[in-house]
């Protein structure tokens, strides 16, 4: 077994964050969830760092909860578990409300939380070899991490109950063709695909981007009317980023924008 659960490794304007649990295809365990919050809370505070990149070590992404932590004998009830409101709950809200874009690049099978982890991020590359399970249903379990809440408005109410009740994989570029996730790209591509995504956004106007990220979170359950109050109000702070002008000099003067991702 892996002696580091995760790995993050530091690059230019960005971090990648590698769950490191190969043999287990990168399933969580206590402590990988202590490790990625440690290692998501070190970005937060990190003013440098435009952007976050997810991945998987091995030939998977990852397998969701490790079930070796949850056998029991026959006829034993499974010891109680506050792995939601402790882990899993936290991290996707922390995904979806951290302010700089959050990549996942899904090297090989994501299932079960693993799966709607990759998808509380905001940007979601696969390697054609990838596929998605909600494996829930096959141990008799509902799906987790947002699971019922992502599916629906990604891929449409029947296509939701079909992945969550059959259980079956989907493929990546089947994925991509429902709208499941981003992209589809070929498998010894990704890395570099994803490294390319990340520096564009380490290089972006990342204030504005966190704002997109607000109102895009908030627009699921909202009216037409809450939304056009929200973007008013979120423009009026975007307006006032020093990347916003820069961005306006940088159009007038026919040269790229050079941002600097501060308030
Ligand atoms: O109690 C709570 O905390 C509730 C929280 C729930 C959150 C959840 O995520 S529940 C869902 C848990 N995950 C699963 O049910 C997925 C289980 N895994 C699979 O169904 C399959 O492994 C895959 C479909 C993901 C991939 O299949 P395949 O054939 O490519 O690989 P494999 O041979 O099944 O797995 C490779 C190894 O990884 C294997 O170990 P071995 O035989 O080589 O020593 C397998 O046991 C291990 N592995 C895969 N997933 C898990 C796992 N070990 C522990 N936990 C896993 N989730």
């Amino acid at each position: 077994m892996s002696e580091n659960s995760i790995l993050v490794e530091r690059r230019d304007g960005y971090r990648v964050i590698t769950l490191n649990r190969p043999d287990r295809l990168n399933a969580f365990n206590d402590a990988m969830h202590a490790a990625l919050r440690q290692a998501i809370e070190e970005i937060e505070a990190d003013e440098s760092c435009r952007a976050l990149l997810i991945t998987g070590s091995g030939r998977g992404f990852c397998a969701g909860q490790d079930l070796a932590d949850r056998l029991v004998k026959p006829g034993d009830k499974p010891a109680p578990s506050n792995s939601l409101e402790a882990y899993y709950n936290p991290l996707v809200r922390k995904l979806r409300a951290l302010p700089l874009p959050v990549v996942a690049a899904v090297n090989g099978v994501a299932a079960g939380a693993g799966c709607n982890i990759a998808l509380a991020c905001d940007i979601v590359m696969a390697a054609r070899s990838a596929s998605f399970v909600q494996s829930f249903a096959r141990i008799g379990l509902v799906p987790d991490s947002g699971g019922t809440w992502f599916l629906p408005r990604l891929v449409g109410d029947a296509r939701a109950r079909g992945l969550a009740m059959l259980a079956e994989p989907l493929p990546a570029e089947k994925a991509e063709q429902w709208g499941l996730i981003w992209k589809c790209v070929d498998d010894a591509a990704l890395a570099g695909e994803a490294q390319k995504l990340c520096e564009h956004f380490a290089a972006a106007p990342t204030q504005g981007l966190a704002l997109i990220k607000r109102a895009l979170n908030a627009s699921a359950d909202n009216t037409l009317d809450a939304q056009l109050d929200l973007e008013r109000d979120l423009q009026s702070v975007a307006r006032e980023t020093p990347d916003y002008a820069e961005g306006v000099r940088a159009f007038m003067e026919k040269r790229k924008p050079k941002f600097t991702g501060r308030p």
